[in-house]
């Protein structure tokens, strides 16, 4: 791939369809899949259900879908949804599970974006008539802003002890979960056994253009049809985008531990320059830069800017020598790899931040 391509870390959602999926979506056999009728729809939601070990799957046009219909069919209104602080469902949905479902978020502060079993049981609601109830647990497996963690496979199944125990539900907002089964080596079955409800993207690090999936036990997908529906994600001629999913599935999750090891790579880089740290070691293709003050009088002879907004200064600095990445704060920049990064990609981001 050529040396003036963009090297776009901005996300694993920038991707562009493979060959393969391409000429997939060409041959698709299609029909409305608002009547169960698109036979590619229903071969990708069979295959996405067979590999969750989850009785049904359904294909919706994007994560926020997933994860807001699964909380409008777990969740009564005015009751409450216990996730970490830093969880993509309370803080980049747009607050929609209060909007859609009349539901108020229970954040879990962590340092490392991992709840305990113990801080979810105590963030679960007694039974007292002046309290809202606790109507669901919701992870999140790789952790996004916390860049990309991993929970382990212990951690996983005391937290759904707890819930079980309590009678409250756990939703799994698995919108990376090849990544982190990837990680822990281990099946994504394994990963996600014990959920109630699971998504999971195609869209993400699978590469696939548009999709992802909810899975859950049969009746809890028919009620999800009902719902996708209501939030305006009932799809037709959608076997043209499930074709793409199906070659995801197929063939790009083995490839996954390549954008890991990428991260590794970019991370160890990054570490070697003066004024920027990474506070937390990659376990999967996610990787946060903290941005300090010395950065710019060392590397590219500079003032920190005066607005104190260091991380979207060097996301700019970045930028201008053709390699994308998203600021998070004032201080903290994201980084995602995947697929679709030119071969000199992480070599030209890392020099990019010297110069
Ligand atoms: N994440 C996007 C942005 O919204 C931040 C990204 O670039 O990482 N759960 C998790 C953990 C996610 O990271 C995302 C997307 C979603 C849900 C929502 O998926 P979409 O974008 O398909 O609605």
């Amino acid at each position: 791939m050529g040396k003036n391509q963009v090297v776009d870390l901005r996300s694993d959602t920038v991707t562009k369809p493979t060959p393969d999926m391409r000429n997939a979506m060409v041959q698709a056999e299609v029909g409305d899949d608002v009547y169960g009728e698109d036979p590619t729809v229903n071969r990708l939601e069979e295959m996405a259900a067979e590999k969750l070990g989850m009785q049904a799957a359904i294909l919706m046009p994007t994560g926020t879908m997933g994860n807001q219909t699964a909380l409008h069919i777990h969740c009564r209104p005015g009751s409450e949804v216990i996730v970490e602080e830093r969880s993509h469902i309370s803080n980049y949905e747009m607050a929609a599970m209060a909007a859609l479902s009349g539901l108020l978020a229970h954040p879990v502060c962590t340092d490392d974006g991992l709840m305990t079993a113990g801080q979810v049981r105590g963030a679960i609601r007694p039974d007292i008539y002046y309290l809202s109830r606790t109507a669901l647990v919701a992870l999140e497996n790789t952790h996004n802003m916390a860049g990309g963690k991993v929970m382990p496979l212990e951690r996983t199944r005391e937290i759904l002890n707890v819930a079980k125990e309590a009678g409250v539900p756990a939703h799994l907002d698995g919108a990376r979960i090849f990544n982190a089964a990837q990680s822990l080596d281990i099946t994504v079955k394994d990963a996600v056994s014990g959920f109630d409800s699971v998504m999971f993207c195609l869209s993400k690090g699978l590469g696939a253009p548009v999709g992802s999936i909810l899975a859950g036990a049969k009746e809890f997908i028919s009620e999800a049809r009902r719902v996708r529906k209501m939030f305006g994600g009932g799809m037709r001629q959608a076997g043209i985008i499930a074709a793409a999913g199906i070659v995801a599935l197929e063939v790009m999750v083995e490839r996954i531990k390549n954008d890991h090891e990428a991260a590794q790579t970019l991370a160890d880089g990054f570490s070697q320059i003066g004024g920027i740290e990474v506070p937390v070691k990659p376990e999967t293709n996610i990787i946060m830069l903290s941005i300090k003050p010395s950065w710019f009088g060392e590397q590219v002879k500079k003032n920190p800017p005066e607005n104190g907004d260091l991380a979207g200064a060097f996301v700019d600095h970045l930028r201008k020598a053709g390699v994308l990445s998203l600021a998070i704060d004032h201080e903290q920049v994201r980084m995602v790899t995947h697929y679709d990064l030119p071969d000199d990609g992480i070599e030209r981001a890392v020099e990019a931040a010297i110069k």
